[in-house]
């Protein structure tokens, strides 16, 4: 966070010649000094959660002065885009261990697909609570979806399942929930007891710090299989933001 905030100061005060200090918030820093100085190419480089500009074109700070009309109306469209995704959005997964990733057939492994089938997927890792809230949507498939999971694995790598999140095959863990016909969206909250390994490849069922410890290093991915593609039409790295 300090790095980020330090790398804002030195862009923005490259064109202000305004002498910032570390302990001013960028907020305090672009009311007060450089109203002109912040351009939407300084922002774009920051994640939206990390984006002190964000915060002042909301706000109504001395971003927004500067603010052109066509970037106003983008952010207004990227703000209803974030509504409409849904109760589970930014702010649940807000966290340092969110995950968002998008989902493609030409991530697939061992053999790269090119089909229509998109999809997102979030997690939020909760290590105290030992909990993994997620939300999958697919969209666009090939072929009718059978079922999803996250595996153990790398990106060019087939691993087996750690968890199921949806099935129509019949061959989750009791409670697992259908996978609506796409396009869907499925949510749900999995616990030590959903994980079901894979002990081949060194994850007991129910080692859920294992599976935490895994998605941190990349080592995870969601894969939505299909009638069409039964090894996995659409598929996302963990961490590898597309
Ligand atoms: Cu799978």
């Amino acid at each position: 966070m300090q790095q980020v905030l330090a790398y804002d100061n030195e862009v923005c005060a490259e064109t202000s010649h305004v002498e910032h200090t570390r302990h001013l918030s960028p907020h305090q820093n672009r009311q007060t000094h450089t109203p002109t100085a912040c351009r939407p190419e300084t922002c774009s480089r920051f994640s939206n959660s990390l984006n002190p500009c964000d915060q002042d074109g909301v706000e109504g700070g001395g971003f927004r002065s500067v603010m052109g009309r066509s970037e106003m109306r983008t952010k207004l469209v990227l703000l209803g885009l974030l509504l409409a995704a849904g109760t589970a959005g930014s702010t649940a997964m807000a966290g340092s261990d969110a995950n968002q990733v998008r989902l493609s057939g030409l991530n697939e492994d061992p053999l790269v697909l090119s089909t229509t089938g998109t999809g997102q997927f979030r997690a939020r890792v909760d290590e105290t609570k030992q909990e993994i809230t997620y939300r999958l949507s697919y969209s666009a498939l090939e072929g009718a979806v059978t079922q999803a999971h996250l595996h153990l694995g790398g990106s060019a790598q087939s691993g087996q399942i750690i968890v199921f999140l949806c099935t129509n095959a019949g061959n989750g863990p009791a409670g697992t929930q259908a996978c609506p016909a796409a396009p869907a969206t499925v949510t749900g909250t999995l616990k030590a007891t959903d994980v079901i390994g894979p002990a081949p490849q060194g994850i007991a069922a129910g080692e859920f710090a294992e599976v935490a410890r895994a998605i941190r290093a990349g080592a995870v991915y969601v894969n939505v299989h299909s009638a069409k593609y039964p090894a996995g039409e659409i598929r996302a790295q963990l961490g590898h933001n597309h």
